[in-house]
C-alpha cells in the first residue's frame, strides 16, 4: 500500500483499526461488507491552491474533492486487483463513517485544534479527511498500526475563538448549525443577520475565518495535486455560474445543493457590491 500512496502523491497516511474510531454511520459499515473488527487507513488530501479566491473559501474555489476521491478509488481499485484479490477496499471522504477528524488526529496525521479542525504541520487545516477502509491486516497491507505519538498542539491562542463571526468556537460556543459555513450552505432565504455576517467575512460557499487566523496556516504549504491546482475560480459571479454548463456545475464543491443556493449568495453578493 506504501506503492500505492506514493505513486498517488499522497504523503501523510495512517493505519489505525476501526474499533479505535467513533462509527457516526455503522450502516456505511455493513452495506460495504465490513465490520468493527476491520481497519482503516486515514490519509490527508492538501487542497490550498496558490491562487487565493476572492469570493470563495479555498475549499468551494477549487474543484469537487468528492470527484478526487472517486477518481482515486478507480486507481486503488486497478492496483489491489492484482495485489490483493481477496481484499475487501473502500475510499470513504466526508459521507464516511466514521469521525474523519478525530479518527486522523489519532492516526497521527495532526492534532485537533480549537477551531475543530484537524491541523497537519505541513498543510495546516487545509486538508480533506479521507479513508481506505479494508478487512486486510497490517501485515498483508505491508503496513504499522499508528504509533501513539505526540504531534505538535494546538496553541490556544484564542485567534479562532476571536474571530469566529458565529461565535461558535470555545467551551460556550454555540453550536456548529450556526456555523456560518453551514448558514451559507442553507436552502430558503437567509436573514438580514445570516447576510452581514456572510458579506462582512468574504465568502458566499462556506468559511475560513477560523482556518486563516490560525498561526499554523502562516507558513503552511500550497498542494502539490494536479487536480486542485487546475480550474479553480477565484471570483464567483452571475455570468461565470450561469455560463457553467449542467456538466461544468457538477464538478464545483457547491453543487450538492443545486444552482439556487448558490444563485441566491451570488445575487446578494452582486448587489453589496452595486450597493
Ligand atoms: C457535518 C460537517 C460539517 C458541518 C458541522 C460541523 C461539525 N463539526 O459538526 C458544517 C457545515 C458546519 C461544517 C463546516 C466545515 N467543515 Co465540515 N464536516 C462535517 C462532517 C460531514 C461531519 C462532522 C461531524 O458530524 N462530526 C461528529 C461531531 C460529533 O463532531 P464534533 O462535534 O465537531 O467534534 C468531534 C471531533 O471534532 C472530535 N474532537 C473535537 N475536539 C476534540 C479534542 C480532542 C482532544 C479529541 C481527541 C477529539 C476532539 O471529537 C468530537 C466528538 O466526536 C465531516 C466529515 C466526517 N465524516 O467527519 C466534515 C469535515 C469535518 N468538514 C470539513 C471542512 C473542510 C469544513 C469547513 C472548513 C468547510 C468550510 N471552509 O466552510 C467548515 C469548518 C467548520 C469548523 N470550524 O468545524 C473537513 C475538515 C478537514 C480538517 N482538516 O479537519 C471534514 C473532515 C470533511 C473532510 N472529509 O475533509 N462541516
Ligand atoms: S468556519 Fe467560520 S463560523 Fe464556522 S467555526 Fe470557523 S470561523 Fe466560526
Ligand atoms: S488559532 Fe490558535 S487556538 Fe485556534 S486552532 Fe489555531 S493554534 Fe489553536
Amino acid at each position: 500500500m506504501k506503492d500505492f500512496f506514493k505513486s498517488q502523491g499522497i504523503e501523510f497516511y495512517s493505519l489505525i483499526p476501526l474499533n479505535r474510531c467513533k462509527i457516526l454511520k455503522g450502516y456505511l459499515l455493513e452495506k460495504n461488507g465490513f465490520s468493527e473488527n476491520d481497519n482503516a487507513i486515514l490519509f490527508l488530501i492538501p487542497y490550498r491552491s496558490e491562487k487565493a479566491p476572492v469570493n470563495l473559501t479555498v475549499y468551494a474555489s477549487v474543484p469537487d474533492y468528492h470527484r478526487y476521491v472517486e477518481n482515486l478509488s478507480n486507481e486503488l481499485n486497478k492496483y489491489v486487483k492484482s495485489k490483493y484479490p481477496h481484499g475487501n477496499f473502500k475510499l470513504f471522504a466526508d459521507h464516511s463513517p466514521i469521525d474523519e477528524v478525530h479518527a486522523s488526529c489519532i492516526s497521527g496525521l495532526g492534532f485537533i485544534g480549537d477551531n475543530g479542525l484537524l491541523i497537519n504541520e505541513k498543510y495546516s487545516s487545509f486538508v480533506f479527511l479521507a479513508e481506505c477502509v479494508t478487512n486486510l491486516t497490517d501485515k498483508e497491507l505491508g503496513l504499522e498500526y499508528a504509533p501513539t505519538v505526540s504531534v505538535n498542539q494546538c496553541l490556544h491562542c484564542g485567534a479562532c475563538h476571536k474571530a469566529c463571526p458565529s461565535n461558535c468556537i470555545g467551551e460556550n460556543g454555540k453550536p456548529k448549525t450556526e456555523c456560518l459555513s453551514a448558514i451559507t450552505q442553507k436552502k430558503g432565504s437567509l436573514s438580514e443577520g445570516e447576510i452581514k455576517m456572510m458579506l462582512e467575512n468574504g465568502s458566499i460557499w462556506g468559511c475560513d475565518v477560523c482556518q486563516n487566523v490560525c498561526p499554523y496556516t502562516k507558513n503552511a504549504s500550497f498542494t502539490p495535486i494536479e487536480y486542485f491546482k487546475n480550474d479553480v475560480i477565484t471570483l464567483l459571479d452571475s455570468q461565470l455560474l450561469d455560463s457553467l454548463s449542467d456538466e461544468e456545475f457538477k464538478k464545483r464543491p457547491f453543487a450538492w445543493r443545486g444552482r439556487e443556493v448558490i444563485k441566491r449568495n451570488v445575487e446578494i453578493y452582486e448587489r453589496s457590491k452595486n450597493d
